[in-house]
C-alpha cells in the first residue's frame, strides 16, 4: 500500500529550512542565502522513498514584520501549519530561541500537531556536549515528537529526519507523480535562481527590495539553447545603479552565476538577458506584491 506524509518546514529566518528541503529532495529547488528572509512563498518539495511519498512545504522564516510583504510571508507560515501530518521546526542550535519561535511552538502544541525539532548547524558547535542543556531547556517547555540534531551543510542527520517521517506516514494514495520534485513552475524556479545570486552579491537594504520576474522562457527550434529574459525589480533609482554596477559589472556577475546554475538545473545551454526596473516601495503595495506572485491570498 502507498503511504504519504505532508510536512511543513517552519522556523526562524536563516535557520536553514530551505537548505534542509534541498538536502532532502536532492536538488536545489529553494533559494538559500546567508541573508535573512530569503524564502518569500510556500515552496513544495517531494521525495519518494519506496512506497512512501513525503511532501514538504518550505515556508518563509519567522521575523519581525517590517512591511506588507512581511505580513503576507508570516500569514503563509500560519496557513501552512494546519492540515498536515507534522511540522519540522528548524532551529539554529547556536542561537537561543526567541519569543516568536516559542509562540509558534506553543500554538502547535495546543493544536496537538506533532512537531519534530531539528537542531541545525551542529557543525558550528565546539562540542556536542553543548546540545544537552539546550535540549533540556526546550523540552521542559515544549513537547516534541522527536529532537534531531543535524548539520544540513555537512549532510549529517538528514537520514534520521527521513526515517522519522517515514514512520509517521500514513496509508494513502500519492498526490504527485513519482518523478516530480517540486510544483514550482520553471519560470518561478529560474526567477528564484536569479534572485538568489543577487541576494548573495548585494549588501544592506538593496537585496531585500528585489523581485525577479521571468517574462519569457523558450527553447529555440533550431538549436539546443534556452532563451530566458528576466526583469529585476527594485525599489529605488539608486538601487538600480547598485544592481547594474560600474559599467554593468554587478549585473554581469549575477547573471553569469545565475546562468551557470540554470544550465546545470535545466541541462541545456542558457542565454539569459536581465533588465532592471524601479517599482517604488513595491513591498508595501498590495497590487504589486500580488503581481509578483508573493501574496498569500
Ligand atoms: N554552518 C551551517 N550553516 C548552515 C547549515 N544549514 C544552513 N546553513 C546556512 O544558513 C544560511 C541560511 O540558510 P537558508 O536555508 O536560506 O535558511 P532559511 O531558514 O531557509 O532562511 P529564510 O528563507 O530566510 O527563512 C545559509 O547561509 C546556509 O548556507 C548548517 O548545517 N551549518
Ligand atoms: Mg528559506
Amino acid at each position: 500500500m502507498p503511504r504519504t506524509a505532508f510536512v511543513t518546514i517552519a522556523g526562524r529566518t536563516n535557520a536553514g529550512k530551505s537548505s534542509l528541503l534541498n538536502a532532502i529532495v536532492g536538488e536545489k529547488i529553494a533559494s538559500v542565502s546567508s541573508k535573512p528572509q530569503t524564502t518569500r512563498t510556500r515552496i513544495t518539495g517531494i521525495r519518494n522513498i519506496g512506497d512512501v511519498q513525503l511532501v514538504f512545504f518550505d515556508t518563509p522564516g519567522l521575523h519581525k514584520p517590517v512591511n506588507k510583504l512581511s505580513e503576507h510571508m508570516l500569514n503563509t507560515v500560519r496557513e501552512s501549519v494546519s492540515d498536515i501530518d507534522a511540522v519540522l521546526f528548524v532551529a539554529d542550535c547556536t542561537k537561543k530561541m526567541n519569543e516568536q519561535e516559542l509562540e509558534l511552538l506553543r500554538s502547535l502544541n495546543a493544536s496537538k500537531m506533532p512537531v519534530i525539532l531539528i537542531l541545525n548547524k551542529i557543525d558550528l558547535l565546539r562540542s556536542k556536549d553543548e546540545l544537552a542543556p539546550v535540549i533540556a531547556e526546550l523540552t521542559s517547555k515544549i513537547s516534541f515528537q522527536a529532537v534531531i540534531p543535524v548539520s544540513v551543510t555537512e549532510n549529517n542527520g538528514i537520514d534520521i529526519v527521513i526515517d522519522e517521517l517515514i514512520a509517521i506516514s500514513e496509508e494513502s494514495v500519492h498526490f504527485f507523480p513519482e518523478d516530480m520534485i517540486t510544483d514550482q513552475p520553471e519560470k518561478v524556479l529560474a526567477a528564484e535562481m536569479i534572485r538568489e545570486k543577487l541576494l548573495m552579491l548585494l549588501n544592506e537594504e538593496v537585496p531585500h527590495g528585489i523581485a525577479v520576474g521571468v517574462e519569457q522562457m523558450s527553447e529555440r527550434d533550431d538549436k539546443d539553447i534556452l532563451d530566458i529574459s528576466a526583469v529585476i525589480y527594485c525599489e529605488k533609482e539608486s538601487h538600480k545603479g547598485i544592481i547594474i554596477g560600474k559599467g554593468g559589472a554587478m549585473l554581469k556577475k549575477a547573471s553569469t552565476a545565475a546562468r551557470t546554475e540554470l544550465e546545470n538545473f535545466f541541462q541545456i545551454k542558457v542565454n539569459l538577458k536581465c533588465w532592471v526596473k524601479v517599482k517604488e516601495d513595491w513591498r508595501n503595495r498590495e497590487n504589486l506584491i500580488r503581481s509578483f506572485g508573493l501574496s498569500d491570498k
